[in-house]
């Protein structure tokens, strides 16, 4: 019986593996058009800039890069305004993009995988880390900055994206210090200005996590540093009023075979899943106790919200039972996605006096990239969206939108399979609107039949509608990491 409902799944799969690999060709192309090919109606009172980050390239000249995250960043940036949208990406013009453009090979290695040419011999010492700002792109104190966690940020031109060079956030950051690319911001109550809070992890035997606050202008208001116990990967942080909470994930690392070329570093990290994780939550006040919970093992990338509510801290992320080894040997676009772990949606309760953590599986549905209402960043709150995959069980690439009502339980869906795939659906608020839900989902999606990819609108109170509106692109983008929405 069982292999019969196997054959069953395997047959109704919702895609196409030739169409999904399809996504991850390079886009050498950096374009410049107002899109004139548009289905449906840009709402008239959306007006801002759409700005997102990830790999344009997924080969040096031919060379592969072995996985997508080492891919060089390459932003796109889409301004609406009064029913119109033009259209721009371009390369960040890090160090090592420059170097490895005029060379026309691979010069670095990457963290997840790529190695330079000529097997171990040619990587052996090289410890070198290529900074390639590819994961997400914020406009804060008037500075356009393309993020990447284990480096400082670069700054780009707004209006042109023109790579303006790597920026220290006024002296902020001191030489070789990082800027992780998944900062929060906190909305400003009762007059006070919103506040961006970004962290850094200095790994090692034992590590230091640095976290910073700063100001609407971009100037710093708070800066303090922890060593926690263990070798730390830390992608992502959520915040309460009161803290930053990181997930510690139960894994060990074994420098060795990076040190002598035979792995990357990600490639060195090894999943125990008879460790616990730990919750660590840092008082934003850099004075009180670092408090350390144990949960379950599990794995985290992306955590959506968090919220404190009658004495007890509440975190919601998407877990993985492990994390997936990334073999040195095969292509990622071969993967099988029934030998790894989907993410699933987690909520963790948090007793801080008891020192307890209680946790409840929300969704089992493959997803990945949560987003919310920016009000509700550290709040409590009712509304989630999510990528998520077509199919409700199994782990596949995300080709569909996920809302939680968490008020009510409802959820509501809307996919683009079979030929659609997805990527992190960002939220933006209708202007004056009251409703946590009243604004729009943009995603941009990949979209397989026609090789190009396509800005999706939604209207966030009824995405099973399907989109108000369809901004087709010329040409295709690999799929991507995060963006973020800017008014102006
Ligand atoms: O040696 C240490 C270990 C390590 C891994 C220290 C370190 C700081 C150098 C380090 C570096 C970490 C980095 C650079 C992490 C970058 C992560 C990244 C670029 C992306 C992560 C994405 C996560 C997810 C879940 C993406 C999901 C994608 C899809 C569902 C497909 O579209
Ligand atoms: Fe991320």
């Amino acid at each position: 019986l069982e292999t019969s409902q196997l054959k069953t799944t395997a047959k109704t799969s919702s895609y196409d593996r030739t169409d999904w690999q399809r996504g991850y060709e390079s886009q050498r192309q950096e374009s410049d058009y107002w899109i004139d090919e548009i289905e449906g109606e840009i709402p008239p009172d959306l007006q801002g800039t759409f700005f997102r980050n990830g790999p344009g390239l997924l080969d040096i000249n031919g060379e592969q890069i072995h996985h997508p995250f080492d891919g060089d960043g390459m932003i796109c940036a889409i301004a609406i305004s009064d029913g119109r949208a033009h259209f721009r990406n371009r390369f960040i013009h890090t160090e090592g993009y420059l170097a490895e453009k005029t060379a026309g090979k691979i010069l670095h290695r990457g963290v997840f995988g790529t190695q330079k040419p000529g097997g171990w011999l040619s990587n052996i010492f090289d410890l070198k880390i290529k900074n390639i700002a590819n994961t997400n792109i914020i406009y804060w104190g008037d500075k356009l900055l393309a993020l990447w966690e284990a480096a400082a940020p670069y700054r780009l031109d707004p209006s042109t994206l023109e790579t303006i060079g790597l920026d220290t956030l006024d002296g902020i950051l001191q030489p070789g210090e990082a800027f992780a690319a998944h900062p929060r911001i906190e909305k400003g109550k009762n007059g006070a200005g919103d506040r961006l809070i970004n962290f850094s992890v200095k790994p090692g035997l034992s590590s230091v996590i640095t976290i910073y606050e700063l100001d609407e202008s971009g100037k710093l208001l708070q800066k303090h540093a922890h060593a926690i116990p263990g070798f730390a990967f830390l992608h992502d942080m959520v915040i309460t009023p009161n803290y930053c909470i990181f997930f510690q994930n139960p894994v060990s690392f074994n420098p060795i075979p990076f040190v002598l070329g035979m792995r990357s570093a990600a490639q060195c990290i090894q999943f125990s899943p008879n460790k616990p994780t730990q919750a660590i939550l840092i008082p934003r006040n850099g004075t009180d106790q670092v408090k350390i919970l144990e949960t379950e093992p599990c794995f985290v990338f992306h955590h959506c919200n968090a919220w404190e509510e009658d004495g007890e801290v509440f975190v919601d992320s998407v877990c993985y039972e492990s994390f997936p080894n990334v073999e040195p040997d095969g292509d990622f676009r071969e993967i099988d996605f029934d030998s790894i772990p989907a993410g699933e949606l987690w909520r963790f309760k948090l007793n801080l006096q008891a020192e307890t953590v209680e946790d409840q599986v929300v969704e089992t549905r493959c997803c990945e990239f949560p987003t919310l209402h920016p009000n509700n960043v550290g709040q409590p709150y009712r509304y989630l969206y999510i990528g998520a995959a077509d199919s409700p069980t199994g782990n596949a690439p995300l080709q569909a939108i996920l809302k939680f009502d968490f008020l009510t339980g409802e959820r509501q869906l809307w996919s683009a399979a079979p030929r659609g795939f997805a990527g992190e659906p960002v939220f933006v608020a209708r202007p004056d609107a009251v409703a946590e839900d009243d604004g729009w989902l943009l995603v941009l999606m990949y979209d397989a039949a026609n090789h190009r990819s396509t800005l999706v609108i939604l209207d966030a109170r009824d995405i099973a509608k399907g989109p108000v509106a369809r901004l087709h692109l010329k040409y295709h983008i690999p799929y991507g990491l995060h963006g973020s929405f800017t008014s102006n």
